[in-house]
């Protein structure tokens, strides 16, 4: 898939801003070698192109139940809660056939919608019941073998889950598929780690800590020292009841726990980071860490509204994840994102700033912050930096008449994903007039899978 050569865009987004007529040259090692403002055309001919973003936080089996969640159960308060039993229903039922199988058709989806990677938070490590696979690995190498299907970029994140709640609370009996002691975990990591080394030199293995429910304070630690260099991972403060559960064990807020017992910095991603207070608002802002906000997942399962403006205004950096993958679209993140803002503070463009449009100021942050969490050396669009590229149809009717900050505006607020045309990921040219290269095939096999999944219920 990888396709080195010349790009020619009328407008492009480049480290410099905006600039017109621009040549990219790419590599035959899937960097970007030069750069052109200013060129004849030659080579492909773009309309728009601009950084391609990471999707920082994933759980690609989550996509097969999308749109399945969405009545009233017996509770007299359908929630997060209620969702999550649902969810580990629903698990029950996938093996590694249908996780490679859903995992490619959700890469697929995120290619198309203009995302270049993803960290791949994953967390089902083992059989119903809990027994592993004879290949210990299995099923994370079930999320290379998709990514080597799809061509995305892969930060894989094998998950380390131990407790069914604070204070060394029993597993739930779904949730037995998610446990490993730290010594298993370690084996399972780096057995997976190898599955990842064997795709393009791009991908990478992190750690993940599924969430300070599940694992107690000193597996902080363990997590961390695994893998000094590696992205690391947590789910945080997404619902106040978690807020509550882990103030009453470890007597601080998850976010505030953190910052005090762990090293945050660069290489941490705080998943959510929902319910933070002004103090640590400003401190998660101050520590150099990625917010990984998930604003379609947090809008569907009720979470609440991250405090954007607050944590814009102390510098904080934040990048977007499609997380339960319930909608696949980089367009609708950005725009739910700004639009909880607005809702909240009945303002608008909430996070614009003078002289960057909002459109330019969250693309610019999930490009800078999806990368620094997924430790892909991307982000912006300069030579040496890793080709993963959007471009935008020049010719649609959204974008008719717009130049630099509103192009992206009108593909955020307006346009969406069908103006995606083409997507590069470190040079492997997988989107091409809007369409993944192998569409038919795996949305083939996860038809077959969706009907296998639903006559077994
Ligand atoms: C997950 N998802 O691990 O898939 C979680 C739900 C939990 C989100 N937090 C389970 N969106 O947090 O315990
Ligand atoms: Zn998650």
């Amino acid at each position: 898939m990888r396709e080195s050569g010349a790009l020619w865009a009328e407008q492009a987004l480049t480290a410099d801003g905006w600039q017109r007529e621009v040549r990219v040259e790419i590599g035959t090692d899937g960097r970007i070698s030069a750069v052109e403002p200013g060129s004849t055309i030659r080579g492909r001919r773009l309309g728009i192109l601009a950084p391609a973003p990471v999707n920082l936080h994933s759980h690609a089996f989550q996509r097969a139940m999308a749109g399945l969640t969405e009545q009233r159960g017996p509770d007299p308060r359908d929630s997060f809660w209620t969702w999550r039993r649902l969810m580990y229903r629903f698990l029950e039922r996938i093996g590694p056939d249908e996780v490679e199988s859903i995992a490619a058709f959700a890469q697929m989806q995120m290619l198309e919608a203009g995302f270049a990677a993803v960290a791949e938070f994953h967390y089902l490590h083992h059989q119903p019941g809990g027994a592993p696979y004879a290949d210990l690995a299995e099923l994370s190498n079930r999320i290379a073998a998709a990514a080597s299907q799809t061509g995305i970029g892969l930060t894989l994140l094998p998950v380390l889950y131990r407790h069914g709640g604070c204070g060394g609370k029993a597993l739930q009996s779904a949730q037995l598929r998610f446990a490993n002691d730290p010594e298993r975990f370690a084996r399972l990591r780096q057995e997976a780690d190898s599955a990842v080394r064997a795709l393009d030199t791009d991908a990478c293995t992190g750690v993940a800590i599924h969430s300070l429910r599940a694992v107690g304070p000193e597996d902080v630690a363990f997590a961390a020292a695994l893998a000094p260099n590696a992205p690391l991972h947590i789910h945080a403060a997404e619902q106040t009841a978690e807020v509550e559960e882990v103030e009453a064990c470890l007597g601080a807020r998850p976010v505030e726990w953190l910052l005090a017992n762990a090293e945050v910095d660069e290489r941490w991603c705080l998943v959510h980071a929902t319910h933070m207070t002004p103090d640590e608002t400003a401190a998660l802002a101050g520590s150099g860490a990625v917010a990984g906000l998930c604003p379609i997942t947090e809008a569907s399962l009720g979470d609440g509204i991250f405090d954007g403006a607050s944590f814009q205004a102390h510098g904080g950096r934040f990048g977007v994840g499609s997380d339960s993958n319930v909608r696949i679209s980089l367009a609708e993140e950005l725009r739910t994102l700004e639009y909880s803002q607005r809702l909240r503070d009945r303002a608008r463009a909430v996070l614009a700033r003078p002289g960057r449009s909002t459109g330019r100021v969250l693309f610019d942050a999930a490009a800078r912050g999806g990368a620094q969490a997924a430790m892909r050396d991307a982000g912006t669009l300069a030579p040496g930096r890793l080709a993963d590229l959007v471009a935008l149809d020049g010719e649609a009717a959204d974008l008719a008449g717009r130049e630099g900050d509103a192009l992206l505006d009108s593909f955020v607020f307006s346009g969406g994903d069908r103006l995606v045309t083409d997507l590069w990921s470190a040079g492997r040219h997988v989107v091409r007039e809007g369409r993944h290269v192998r569409h038919d095939a795996i949305t083939r096999r996860y038809i077959r899978t969706i009907g296998r999944l639903k006559a077994a219920l």
